[in-house]
């Protein structure tokens, strides 16, 4: 018989430097010449000594990658790519699920599924975002301990979208139905509404992160009583500009498409392309989006959650928002003077400030040293930064706001373990790369080190204690790089602080400093030219880095005339929004200097705990951190909220870079199987393969032993009913399935022992009733 059958899966070696290894499907075998085969996407005429033979589980894909006869990333590989042709976009690496983003609305989802998946052992049903989702809330109940998935995967991948599910299914499989679990669900939009935005690489990119808890009233039914929400660093330069064929947030657009014309009126609402801020990126619209009718489901959504009167102030402040990008200067003597003094008489009107007054700001500094007031005209461009830093200030505190109050109306006072689901914003390198996306690339670092040792240190430390000798694991181990970007005292982050505290500093000297310092690293990248960029190797990849705006980004400070000034506000919503200022910077000795008396913007992430020491120049403290600080302050405390929890992670594969379903795109996939650790987590030398059949072998037998116990369960649970009749009955009911319970849900080793004896106990209840019955 031909073993290169058409239809036969192979391995393809192409010729050439780079060796490589192709899956390959038989198209024609010739007896006497060389076989025709499809090999990414190409038909070719190969030498058959080129080809061998797929092992028939590589060639029709397994559920779970460990038990993958062949294990090497080409394996991989064709496993995911078989499976996704199937629409089966999930696949486990023992309990680590892999979903590949399928680009399309898929059936997977509906009530019949959720229902199917309900309770069932991790691993008895084909993976799926169900099976984790039910693997949480039944660990939780069983241990009454917190719960959390952890989301990654690149800009793209599906994480906002795997986060909604897991939600989802606990929402509709929870013995509850509340208000409070509809205002659970409610809050997505809302947050993606204010929180996300086109960007190129994903048309609902999340501009912020997120981790979600949510509190399951344990030991009193396992109902959701409640959710507490946590922010983290919103991305809010896009608010004043968008790079080419992005946009700004998609509120203003559902705004502007779904207003009623009293809103419209009220709010002096034009086309989209009369608000300069929503204009210059020219890109407007996104194919599948319709933004009136999203504007719709946002206001029920604010209904549900009750933000009542507030929505009406919220639209205000975006108006206002997008009228304050309207606002025109021109040169007025010795400095600027405001050019279109009606669209300052508008935003006046819709945030409640006095129009004069707000021109007066916005093109005059006042400054108040040792009781002397001084008066300084701002230039042109300084009066133009003065009216994009407010506005950035107006959005930035308003989505803070909206979190804490989505937050404080959902979490429950009561002291509950959680499921925790965090989405952030995955991994991104664009054409232009700034602060923002420095912060964002070092988050998923700091994530992508968190499992790294929760999969890889652990299993090591698990081995050596049971004696087995084992190699140390060749991983991406990535300290280097969160060492270079926030080690004190000489970190990027730390170095950006110290030149953000020094008023005479410049990104230029920032940029030097970074030179210097870190010049020799292997995951610093300085630049052959004396261009004003940096780069980072990254464990995704390297990301070059443009300096500019760095400084100013870090310091995110707001004048405290200014601040004053929007205290006064009639509008409640505005003068809450800039009440209460964050502390202050101490007052500079020159009334002209860069940053003397300015105050620090929005605080970030869940401000609990101390804060970052920021460093301090002589004769001048800074008292709030800066940005940078604070942002590594949240996910330092993210990291540690996570390791109190029993993790489970999801990892979001993005199959191609055009948005397109059925499309696998191999270079791309393979990058991520590589660098997110998945192919160090199954394949290794020979030996540490044999170590993994060997825990696969266990989990087998784990699995039979507990089927096993199951049907003994079944023979007392049969004898129960029996007694039933009898006084003892409840008793030992209660007993049988408690056990029973337990078992279900894949006993860790030790557990099982104990409830073995647990069963063997029963057991010999159960004969010497039976016996005295009979
Ligand atoms: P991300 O959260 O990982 O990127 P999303 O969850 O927003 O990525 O997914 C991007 C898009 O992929 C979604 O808008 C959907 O169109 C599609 N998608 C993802 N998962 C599914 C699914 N399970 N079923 C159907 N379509 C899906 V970012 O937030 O940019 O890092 O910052
Ligand atoms: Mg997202």
């Amino acid at each position: 018989m031909d073993p290169f059958a058409p239809g036969t899966w192979v391995w393809y070696t192409p010729a050439g430097d780079k060796p490589s290894l192709l899956p390959a499907q038989i198209l024609l075998d010739a007896p006497n010449g060389d076989p025709v085969v499809s090999a990414n996407g190409q038909d070719l005429t190969v030498p058959r000594s080129s080809l061998r033979l797929m092992d028939p589980t590589n060639a029709a894909g397994v559920e779970d990658m460990i038990t993958l006869a062949e294990l090497h990333e080409a394996a991989l590989f064709h496993n995911l790519a078989v499976r996704y042709k199937r629409n089966e976009i999930y696949t486990f690496t023992g309990n680590i699920l892999v979903a590949v983003n399928p680009y399309q609305a898929l059936s997977m989802y509906d009530l019949e599924t959720v229902r199917k998946y309900k309770g069932v052992m991790l691993g008895e049903l084909p993976p799926h975002v169900f099976a984790i989702a039910n693997q949480t809330y039944v660990s939780l109940g069983r241990t009454g301990k917190s719960q959390c998935v952890v989301i990654s995967g690149e800009s793209g991948a599906g994480k906002t979208e795997t986060t909604k599910l897991i939600l989802s299914y606990l929402n509709q499989t929870s013995p509850t139905h509340s208000l409070v679990q509809e205002q659970i669900l409610d809050a997505s939009p809302i947050l993606e509404a204010f929180g996300n935005a086109k960007t190129v690489r994903n048309d609902n990119s999340s501009r912020f992160g997120k981790f979600i808890e949510v509190q399951v009233a344990y030991g009193t039914g396992g109902g959701i009583v409640g959710a507490r929400v946590v922010e983290y660093l919103l991305e809010k330069s896009r608010v004043i500009s968008q790079s080419s064929d992005e946009r700004n947030y998609h509120i203003f657009y559902n705004l502007i498409a779904g207003a009623s014309d009293d809103e419209r009126t009220q709010l002096h609402l034009g086309p989209v392309d009369s608000f300069l801020y929503l204009s210059k990126s020219g890109c407007t619209t996104i194919a599948s989006v319709d933004d009136a009718a999203d504007f719709k489901l946002i206001k029920e959504s604010l209904h549900t959650l009750k933000f009542g009167d507030h929505q009406k102030s919220l639209f205000q402040v975006l108006a206002a928002i997008l009228h304050l990008g309207n606002v025109s200067f021109q040169e007025a003597g010795d400095g600027a003077g405001i050019s279109s003094m009606d669209t300052v008489k508008i935003v006046g009107k819709l945030t409640g400030l006095d129009s004069d007054k707000l021109a007066n700001v916005l093109t005059k500094r006042t400054t108040v040293t040792r009781g002397e007031t001084f008066v300084t005209p701002l230039s042109l461009a300084q009066a133009q930064d003065s009216r994009d830093a407010l506005a950035k200030a107006f959005y930035g505190r308003m989505f803070s706001w909206i979190v804490k109050f989505i937050s404080d109306t959902t979490v429950s006072k009561q002291n509950l373990p959680f499921v925790g689901v965090l989405d952030i914003f995955g991994f991104e390198d664009f054409a232009f790369n700034s602060f923002e996306q420095l912060c964002i690339n070092f988050a998923n670092e700091r994530l992508q080190y968190f499992f790294n040792q929760h999969i890889f240190k652990l299993e090591q430390e698990e081995y050596q204690k049971e004696g087995i000798s084992w190699q140390t694991i060749d991983f991406v181990d990535n300290q280097t790089c969160i060492d270079l970007i926030s080690k004190k005292p000489l970190g990027l982050l730390s170095l950006l602080d110290e030149e953000s505290n020094f008023p005479k500093s410049t990104d230029q000297t920032c940029l030097n400093k970074f030179h210097q310092t870190h010049e020799k690293n292997g995951c610093y990248v300085k630049p052959k030219t004396a261009k004003m960029i940096f780069g980072v190797r990254h464990y995704a990849g390297e990301v070059i880095y443009q300096i500019e705006g760095f400084l100013e980004k870090n310091r995110d400070t707001i004048r405290p005339d200014l601040m004053d000034l929007l205290a006064t506000s009639s509008n409640s919503l505005v003068s809450n929004l800039f009440k209460a200022p964050p502390e202050e910077i101490q007052p500079e000795e020159d009334p002209r200097g860069a940053i003397g008396g300015l105050r620090r913007e929005s605080s970030l992430g869940p401000g609990k705990g101390a804060p970052a020491k920021s460093a301090s120049v002589k004769g001048k403290t800074s008292k709030s951190p800066t940005i940078g600080a604070q942002f590594n302050t949240s996910l330092a405390e993210l990291i540690s909220t996570l390791a109190s929890c029993e993790p489970f992670f999801v990892r979001c594969i993005k199959p191609n870079s055009q948005k397109l379903p059925g499309v696998m795109d191999r270079d791309l996939v393979l990058a991520q199987l590589r660098y997110s650790g998945m192919l160090e987590t199954i394949q290794y030398q020979l030996g540490i393969t044999k170590m993994f059949m060997k825990s696969n072998l266990d989990a087998t037998l784990e699995h039979s032993r507990s089927s096993a116990l199951l049907t003994k369960i079944k023979k007392l649970q049969a004898f129960a009913r029996m007694l039933k009749v009898r006084k003892e009955y409840k008793k030992l009911w209660g007993a049988v399935i408690c056990v029973q319970k337990v078992i279900r849900v894949h006993l860790a080793r030790k557990r099982r022992r104990k409830y073995l004896r647990r069963v063997v106990r029963l057991q010999a209840k159960w004969r010497a009733r039976r016996a005295q019955i009979s």
